[in-house]
């Protein structure tokens, strides 16, 4: 009895010697860096706030369980802003920087100018929100966690009908001067008239735009029982508000631009029961959303959100793919040009295990993911906090 006492003391501490010696080595080992290039400044942000929330959850949470084979990970941020200038440069900065992979940029507007810059380079991009068709087949070494406006858009509109089938007349709103928000209401166009629905109208606007009274005006001299509008946070945010100051009643759609907590402050009160497509949601029961969820709320008080699901999937698929790469062929041994090339091979090839469910790439880079969601704005009392309420899965 005493002498096995002894010995499980013995044993612990030895234990204890191997773990910590392993944490050290994990400490002294030069980090791999992984760059994340979202929108830090400018009408994007709202978006780019998320993005870096859940990168740097993913940074933490991945390091806690030993990195790339026990060597750290460290998260460059660089700012891309809301323009193209902005992605341009900050892709520019860290392409001649040490980071292995660019998470980023926000928008399709941006990735559509700077993504040909490191497809020229050479860097493994993942994008963490570009919707916008055409966005992987950039280049070789463009892919994406973001599902793209052709798969996720058509569910919101349907849970619409679903909710009023008495619904005939639509009228559409989109801004013209971003590529998401033109490709996305592209789709929504046909998915209305396809359904043998009314299209009344189709207004424009700029996502720059702060006073929407012509165009509301417009449309509602049509009489439309639904509104669908295509747009980015801020301009879309104000231009709902704007439809139920001037006395819209009936249901709204909003595309992927209005899929942030971050909108809630803008449209206030009136994001109430605004319909939204969604490719996550934190009820997915998956052990990691369930880490993701938690880490989450506990950091942001708050529930989880798609664009902060969507980076911590893209820094997973990062971390996954060097740790896979790493075991085949020790990357430490890799010149820079060599160790970002193996890494995109590694990225297409790999499946992954992600809050957003089981996601796997094209050999384009297209993502391959299965569940999504519609989501309904439930705003609470103060007309500043809310949250998607899940109407139908798919
Ligand atoms: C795109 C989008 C935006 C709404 C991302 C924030 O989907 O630009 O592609």
């Amino acid at each position: 009895m005493f002498k096995s006492r002894h010995k499980l003391i013995f044993l612990i501490a030895l234990l204890m010697i191997v773990l910590s010696a392993q944490m050290l080595m994990a400490q002294d080992q030069e980090p791999i860096r992984i760059a994340i290039a979202v929108a830090e400044t400018g009408n994007a942000s709202l978006f780019g706030q998320e993005q870096i929330i859940g990168a740097e959850l993913a940074a933490a949470y991945f390091n806690e369980q030993g990195g790339v084979n026990g060597r750290p990970i460290e998260l460059v941020r660089q700012d891309a802003a809301t323009d193209e200038a902005g992605a341009i440069s900050a892709f520019n900065t860290l392409i001649a920087s040490d980071v292995v992979a660019i998470v980023g940029p926000t928008l399709s507007q941006q990735a559509f100018a700077a993504d040909p810059i490191a497809e020229e380079a050479g860097i493994p991009v993942i994008a963490p929100s570009n919707t916008a068709p055409g966005i992987p087949e950039v280049g070789e070494f463009i892919s994406r966690v973001s599902a793209p406006v052709t798969v996720v858009a058509p569910n919101a509109v349907n849970a619409a009908l679903a909710m009023d089938p008495s619904i005939t007349d639509v009228a559409v709103f989109f801004a013209q001067n971003d590529a998401f928000s033109s490709s996305e209401t592209n789709v929504f166009q046909s998915v209305i008239t396809n359904a043998g629905l009314n299209l009344t109208t189709v207004q424009t606007f700029q996502t720059t735009d702060t006073d929407f009274t012509t165009q509301i005006t417009n449309a509602l001299a049509t009489n439309p029982q639904l509104v669908v509008i295509s747009g980015l946070a801020v301009d879309g945010g104000n231009l709902i508000r704007q439809l139920r100051e001037f006395g819209y009643t009936g249901l709204i759609v909003g595309g992927n631009g209005f899929n942030t907590p971050n909108i809630f402050p803008v449209c206030q009160q009136f994001c109430e029961d605004l319909i939204v497509a969604q490719a996550y949601s934190p009820l997915n029961p998956s052990e990691i959303n369930t880490t993701f969820t938690q880490l989450y709320s506990d950091s942001q008080q708050r529930t989880a959100s798609q664009f902060s699901a969507q980076a911590f999937a893209a820094v997973q698929v990062i971390v996954e793919a060097l740790t896979r790469l790493d075991n085949i062929t020790p990357i430490a041994d890799l010149d820079q040009a060599t160790l970002r090339s193996l890494l995109n091979l590694s990225i297409l090839a790999g499946g992954y295990d992600t809050p957003l469910g089981s996601i796997s790439f094209t050999p384009t880079g297209e993502i391959v993911q299965a569940e999504f969601y519609v989501a309904q704005v439930d705003m609470n009392d103060d007309g500043q906090t809310g949250s998607f309420t899940l109407v139908g899965g798919e």
